[in-house]
Formats: structure tokens, C-alpha cells, sequence
């Protein structure tokens, strides 16, 4: 253990005691929600590296505060990849995660009122998408387009535009959190000029699918924004990216700071250079290819079992399974008892979901951090069958305490990027029964 690990250990075994049961979940069960990853150990030590210690208002070059050497540089060298990867002209690397990534770009372009054509919540947007649960859905006025389920969830563009004409907004945002379908830029970008508005796609969820060239890029088509996070297919630290056309720099740059934010987190912007550094190199486009192909096969493979996918399968990372009209369960129980078989997944509205977000219709799974532990196809199957074993006989304590034992011991063949097991096992693990196998594994 490092000498800063072995001090928070001494001096604070309460919330040691919690990290360390954390890593012990991590690497005994499997991460499939699909905005969720597992970073890289160099993202580890700059998030918690000495940048932590440093205020840096401003950019680089101008900044409000002195001692800025090192923080302009590691700053550039962020602006400098993050451009070069996503074929941007201009990139922001401050915003803190992803709300506040959106609503920058929101207070750039909009003024309070105007009017903006995003994706319907259940039918797979995002919260920040102008939910009206949302601030942001209070301060502009959000108009919903929506997924035709009888067609695979395809968007009808046709609608759209006559959408767009109706309420001539002045942005028409793309983006998803539970679509498991691709998207067509060019007819967006269609709608978008018929009416004269800006065009903004938040790709958070893929943002590291079109780094390593698996999906198609938004700012090839001409999009005027690209926003992403950094922490789901990308790989890394907790962290929004704001990329653009040149022409809007100064709006962008100005609405993240002095207007939404303060100091920026230099150590995750440091942690985030790192990951961009990475998502340059050719094995990252090998990652995200992989990434694809695990969801597809996990996909098609719960579906040749029985289960019931929302648009009939995935197009990306992502699959929303219809718990409740495959085994009669909703998204909590089905949740509730994937956790119970150390297999995490989060539950989730279905479209036009007649059940409350709470205890939703349905679960989403997804294949970016399983892919990073350097599971495959071979894998992909194996979790099918235990995901659908243990959500039939979601009533078998026995069972499911059986398959957890199984799955344990599975997932420990695969190491956590950055977590070693001597660390992880330092502090009392929320369950031991993987060093005390049971049952057999036979599916090896
Ligand atoms: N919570 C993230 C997701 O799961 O999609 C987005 O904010």
C-alpha cells in the first residue's frame, strides 16, 4: 500500500474501511451499468495528485491567481488532445462533470425562455436535457421529440421537422442516456437548418465510441457543439468536455467561467489530459470496437433466452431490458436482485413507462467497463445466462446465493484496472464468500 493510502488507513479507518469495501465490490462483481467504468491507475494518482492544492481561475495564459506554470500546462496539453481526437476546432476542458457541462452550453447559446427540441426523457434522454424535474427545464422551454417503439425505436424526422417548424427553437439538442440505437447526424442537421437553429449533441455516454472511431462524430456532420464526459466510455476521470467549432469559444469559454463555475478541479483536468492521451493511441480504438461487439452479443444473447429488449436489441454500448414483460418484475426487483448476485445494473423507465421512475418498468445494462477488464464475447454469454437464471428465479435465495459465489470467483479472473487485491483486502469486505468457494464453477 502507498505510504498516502497506509496514512488514511491510520487516521481515518471509517472511511478507509469504505474505499476499501468499495474496491472489494468492484473486483468481485460486474459493473454493468453502462455509464459506469473503470479509470486507469494514472488517472488514480493525478486526481489525487498536488494539482488538488491549486485555484486556477481563468485560462490558461489568463488566469486571476498566481503560481500557474504547471497548471496552464497540463491544461493545454488537455485543450490540445481533446481537439485532436474529437476533430474539434475548439475544446473546454473545465466543466466538472456533466450537468454543469450542459447547462454552460445552454447559458452560451440560450437566453431564459427560448426554446429547445431535445429527447423525451423515458424514451431515452437525459435529465439535463430539460427534464422538467430539472432547473433546467424551468429556465428554457423545453419541447420533446420521441422514439417510435412499433419501429425499433426510431426517431421519424418527418415529425420532427414539422416539430421544429411549430416551435422554430433555437437549438435542437441530440443526445441519449437509455437509446440504445445509433443516430443520423446529417438528419438532425437537416431539421436543424430548415428552422436556422444551433445544433448540440451531448455524447456523454459515447463519447469514447466515437474517439476510438466506433461511431459515427457529430462534428463531422457540422454540428456547432459536442459535449461528453469523461468517465464513462472514455475511461476516465469525473469530468465534462465542451468541444466546438471556433466560432464559439468565447461564448462557451465565458459561460463555464466567470458565468457557471469557479476554480477549476486542476487535478481531474490533469487526470483527463492522461485519458485523452490514451484514447489517442490505436489500442483505445480496439477497446471501443470490442465495446460494441460485447453489448451486441449480450444483446442478442439475452434475447435468444427470452428476455424482451427495448427497440429489439442495441445499436452502441447500452440495452434496456423490459423486466416486466419478460418475467413479470419491475426494475427494482429485477435490480435488487442482479446486486444479490454481485451483478450491478441501475433500473430504468421503459418509454412512456406506465410505472414511476423509482420502480420502473425495466433495467439497463451495458458493456464498457466488463470490456475493460478484457471480458469478450465468450463472457458476454455466460453473464446472459446468470442474468437470466437469476431474474426467473429472482425468489431462490438459495440459488442466487449460489450463482453469486460462481459469479464472484468469475470476476476475480479479471483484475480492476489499478485496484490490487492485497489494498482491496485490507479492510473488511461487505462479503467474503468468494475466497470461500462453494459450488463448483464449471463454466471455468
Ligand atoms: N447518470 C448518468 C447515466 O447513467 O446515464 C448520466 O448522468
Amino acid at each position: 500500500m502507498d505510504s498516502n493510502r497506509q496514512a488514511l488507513a491510520r487516521n481515518d479507518p471509517a472511511v478507509w474501511a469504505a474505499i476499501a469495501g468499495e474496491e472489494e465490490r468492484e473486483r468481485r462483481g460486474i459493473e454493468l451499468i453502462p455509464s459506469e467504468n473503470y479509470t486507469y491507475p494514472e488517472v488514480f494518482a493525478a486526481n489525487g495528485s498536488v494539482l488538488t492544492n491549486k485555484y486556477a481561475e481563468g485560462y490558461p495564459g489568463r488566469r486571476y491567481y498566481g503560481g500557474q506554470e504547471f497548471t496552464d500546462a497540463v491544461e493545454r496539453l488537455a485543450i490540445e488532445r481533446a481537439c485532436r481526437l474529437f476533430r474539434a476546432e475548439h475544446a473546454n476542458v473545465q466543466a466538472l462533470s456533466g450537468s454543469p457541462m450542459n447547462q454552460a452550453v445552454y447559458f452560451a447559446f440560450l437566453d431564459p425562455g427560448d426554446t429547445v427540441l431535445a429527447m423525451d426523457l423515458s424514451h431515452g434522454g437525459h435529465l439535463t436535457h430539460g427534464a422538467p424535474v430539472s432547473h433546467m427545464g424551468r429556465v428554457f422551454n423545453f419541447i420533446r421529440y420521441r422514439t417510435d417503439p412499433a419501429n425499433e425505436g426510431a426517431i421519424d424526422f418527418d415529425a420532427m421537422l414539422a416539430q421544429a417548424r411549430e416551435h422554430r427553437p433555437k437549438m435542437i439538442l441530440c443526445g441519449y442516456s437509455s437509446y440504445p440505437r445509433d443516430y443520423d447526424y446529417r438528419e438532425f442537421k437537416r431539421v436543424a437548418d430548415d428552422v436556422g437553429a444551433l445544433t448540440m449533441a451531448d455524447v456523454s455516454h459515447i463519447g469514447g465510441l466515437i474517439a476510438g472511431n466506433a461511431m459515427a462524430n457529430p462534428l463531422d456532420h457540422g454540428f456547432d457543439v459536442m459535449t461528453t464526459t469523461g468517465h464513462k466510455t472514455l475511461r476516465g476521470p469525473r469530468s465534462g468536455l465542451i468541444l466546438s467549432r471556433a466560432e464559439h469559444r468565447r461564448k462557451i469559454d465565458k459561460a463555464v467561467f466567470p458565468g457557471l463555475q469557479g476554480g477549476p478541479h486542476m487535478n481531474a483536468v490533469a487526470a483527463l489530459a492522461i485519458t485523452l492521451g490514451k484514447a489517442l493511441e490505436p489500442e483505445f480504438a480496439v477497446y471501443a470496437r470490442q465495446v460494441l461487439s460485447n453489448a451486441k452479443v449480450l444483446a442478442d444473447e439475452l434475447m435468444s433466452r427470452g428476455a424482451e429488449l427495448v427497440t429489439g436489441g442495441t445499436e452502441n454500448h447500452m440495452m434496456v431490458l423490459d423486466t416486466q414483460a419478460s418475467f413479470g418484475i419491475d426494475g427494482r426487483i429485477a435490480e435488487e436482485t442482479l446486486d444479490k448476485v454481485s451483478i450491478t445494473v441501475n433500473k430504468q423507465l421503459i418509454p412512456d413507462d406506465p410505472l414511476p421512475p423509482l420502480r420502473p418498468s425495466g433495467i439497463r445494462l451495458g458493456s464498457p467497463a466488463a470490456t475493460t477488464r478484457g471480458m469478450e464475447e465468450a463472457e458476454m454469454k455466460l453473464l446472459a445466462e446468470w442474468i437470466m437464471d437469476a431474474l426467473r428465479r429472482h425468489r431462490d435465495e438459495e440459488r442466487l446465493d449460489a450463482m453469486r459465489q460462481d459469479i464472484e470467483r468469475f470476476c476475480l479472473r479479471f483484475p480492476v484496472p489499478g485496484v490490487t487485491p492485497s489494498d482491496a483486502g485490507a479492510a473488511s469486505p461487505r462479503r467474503s464468500s468468494a475466497a470461500r468457494p462453494r459450488t463448483p464453477d464449471a463454466r471455468g
